[in-house]
C-alpha cells in the first residue's frame, strides 16, 4: 500500500482493536465520573456507576449526550480538565443559536493531527505532497484539522482558507498543489473556475478530501473528470473533534471510522436501541482518548450505515457509509450548519410570526441558496407606514449576525404560506444531496 501511516493501529486485528477499546473506555468513564458532574449526575439518574463499564459490551448502559445536553452544560459544563490544561476551542451552530464549542488539549489537538494525517495519507499522500487547504480557517474545524494532519505527514501545506478564489488558482499554479482540501462545492466552483481560465494543462493535483457536507457520487464523478484527480470523502463533526473521524480510502467504498479513538454505534433514532451491521440508523459516537471534552454516546443525528466487511486497502477499522440524511432537521448551506429553529428565532426578535419556508437550492455549479419566505403579521400588512425594503435587510442582517450567511428573504402576505394539519413543512430541500 506505498507510504502506509500509523499501520500497527490500522490494520491492528479486530481482537486488538477491541481490547483497546475496551482498556480506554473503562479509563474513560471513571474519567468522567470523577471529573464531570453533568456526566456523573446523568450517570446517577440511570443507575450506573463506572465499575458497571467493563469494556464496549456495556457501552449500551450509558446514557446518551445529545446537543441539548451541550446547550444545558455550555460553556463550560462538560469540561473534563482544568482551563489551565486546555489550549484551544472550536466552534459550531446549535440548535437555538447557542453555539456548540469544543475543548482541546494539546494531547487532543495531537490525535486529531493522527486522525487527518490518516486521512492525507489514505488519499495517497506524502512527505512529497503540496497540500492545498482551502477549508475555513478559525472557529470551524476544517482548515486546522487538515493543516495539522498535513503537517504531521510532512507535506508542504498551504494554509489558503476559503475564499478568493483567484488567488487560490493562482497560488495552485504557481506552487503546484497536489492535494486539494476543501468542501466538495467548493471544489466544484473551484473546477469550473480553473476550466474557464483554461489553466487545467498547468494542475499538478492528483487527489481532492473533501468533506464537512453531504455529496453524491454523480459530484464525485464531475469533480474526478473536471479536476483530474481521485475525489476522497471525508468526515467528522466538531464535538467529536473534527475532521478526520471517519475517511475514505482508494478504495473510496465508505469511510474508516478511527476506532481507536472513537467507537461507533448505529441506533435506532426513535428508540434508542442499537442497530447490527447493514442497517441504517443514526451514529452515536463515543470518544475514548481525548481529554477535555470527552463525549460518551454523543447522538451524531446523522443516519448512516456500518459495515466490518474486509477492505480491499487492508485497514481493519470498521466503515460508515456517506450519511444518508439526518434525524434532526439541521441543513448544511454553503457548508454552513442552518436549524430551522435559528432562522425562527430571528423571525420573532423582530416581530414576526413563526409562519416560514425555507427554500434551499443548488445550481449546475453546486452553489447552494437559501431563500427564506416570511409571512408579514397582519398588523404589519394593515400598517401603511410599514416600508418592506427596511424590513428585509434587517431580517437579512438578522440572519447574517445568526447564521453566518446571506439569505434571500421573500416577505409574502399574512396567510400566504399553505398551512398543514400535521407537522409544518418548513423546509423545502432542492438538492437531492443524500442519495448516497
Ligand atoms: O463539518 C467537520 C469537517 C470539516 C468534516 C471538514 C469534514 C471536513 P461541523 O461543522 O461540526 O464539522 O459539522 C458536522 O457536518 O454531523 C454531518 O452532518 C456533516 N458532515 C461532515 N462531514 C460530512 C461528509 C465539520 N463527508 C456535520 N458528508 C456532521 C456528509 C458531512 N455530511
Amino acid at each position: 500500500m506505498g507510504n502506509f501511516f500509523q499501520k500497527d493501529i490500522e490494520t491492528a486485528s479486530r481482537e486488538q482493536l477491541k481490547a483497546w477499546q475496551d482498556e480506554r473506555l473503562v479509563k474513560q468513564v471513571k474519567n468522567v465520573w470523577d471529573n464531570v458532574p453533568y456526566y456523573r449526575n446523568r450517570m446517577e439518574n440511570k443507575g450506573i456507576l463506572p465499575e458497571d463499564i467493563k469494556g464496549v459490551e456495556d457501552l449500551h448502559k450509558l446514557p446518551f449526550i445529545t446537543k441539548d445536553d451541550l446547550r444545558d452544560a455550555y460553556p463550560y459544563g462538560l469540561l473534563a480538565r482544568p482551563i489551565s490544561d486546555v489550549v484551544r476551542i472550536h466552534s459550531t451552530s446549535g440548535t437555538t443559536g447557542r453555539r456548540v464549542v469544543a475543548f482541546y488539549t494539546q494531547h487532543d489537538l495531537d490525535l486529531w493531527a493522527d486522525c487527518c494525517a490518516r486521512a492525507i495519507v489514505a488519499a495517497g499522500g506524502s512527505k512529497e505532497d503540496v497540500v492545498h487547504v482551502c477549508y475555513g480557517y478559525g472557529l470551524f474545524t476544517g482548515g486546522a484539522g487538515l493543516d495539522a494532519g498535513s503537517h504531521r505527514v510532512g507535506c508542504l501545506t498551504m494554509p489558503m482558507s476559503s475564499g478568493n478564489t483567484e488567488r487560490q488558482i493562482q497560488f495552485m499554479t504557481d506552487l503546484g498543489s497536489t492535494i486539494l482540501c476543501c468542501t466538495p462545492s467548493y471544489a466544484a466552483y473551484l473546477a469550473e473556475s480553473i476550466q474557464e481560465r483554461g489553466v487545467k494543462d498547468q494542475l499538478k493535483l492528483k487527489a481532492g478530501i473533501f468533506g464537512a457536507e453531504a455529496w453524491t457520487e454523480e459530484m464525485r464523478a464531475e469533480i474526478q473528470n473536471s479536476l483530474g484527480i481521485k475525489a476522497y470523502d471525508i468526515y467528522g463533526l466538531t464535538e467529536i473533534s473534527g475532521p478526520g473521524v471517519a475517511f475514505e480510502c482508494e478504495a473510496q467504498s465508505g469511510m474508516h471510522i478511527n476506532e481507536d479513538h472513537f467507537i461507533a454505534e448505529v441506533i435506532n433514532p426513535q428508540t434508542g436501541e442499537v442497530l447490527p451491521d447493514g442497517e441504517k440508523g443514526e451514529l452515536v459516537f463515543t470518544s475514548i482518548t481525548k481529554e477535555a471534552f470527552p463525549l460518551l454516546r454523543y447522538r451524531t443525528r446523522d443516519i448512516c450505515i456500518l459495515s466490518h466487511e474486509k477492505c480491499s486497502c487492508g485497514r481493519t477499522h470498521v466503515k460508515m457509509t456517506k450519511p444518508l440524511g439526518r434525524s434532526d432537521d439541521m441543513l448544511i448551506v454553503k457548508g454552513v450548519n442552518v436549524f430551522p429553529s435559528q432562522i425562527e428565532t430571528v423571525l420573532i426578535n423582530q416581530g414576526y410570526q413563526a409562519n416560514y419556508q425555507i427554500i434551499v437550492t443548488r445550481d449546475k455549479a453546486h452553489q447552494d441558496s437559501i431563500e427564506i419566505l416570511v409571512e408579514k403579521t397582519p398588523f404589519m400588512a394593515a400598517d401603511d407606514t410599514f416600508d418592506e425594503n427596511i424590513a428585509v435587510k434587517k431580517l437579512v442582517s438578522g440572519l447574517k449576525a445568526m447564521l453566518g450567511i446571506l439569505a434571500n428573504v421573500k416577505l409574502v402576505e399574512p396567510k400566504a404560506l399553505e398551512r398543514s394539519e400535521g407537522k409544518a413543512v418548513r423546509v423545502i430541500d432542492k438538492r437531492g444531496l443524500y442519495k448516497g
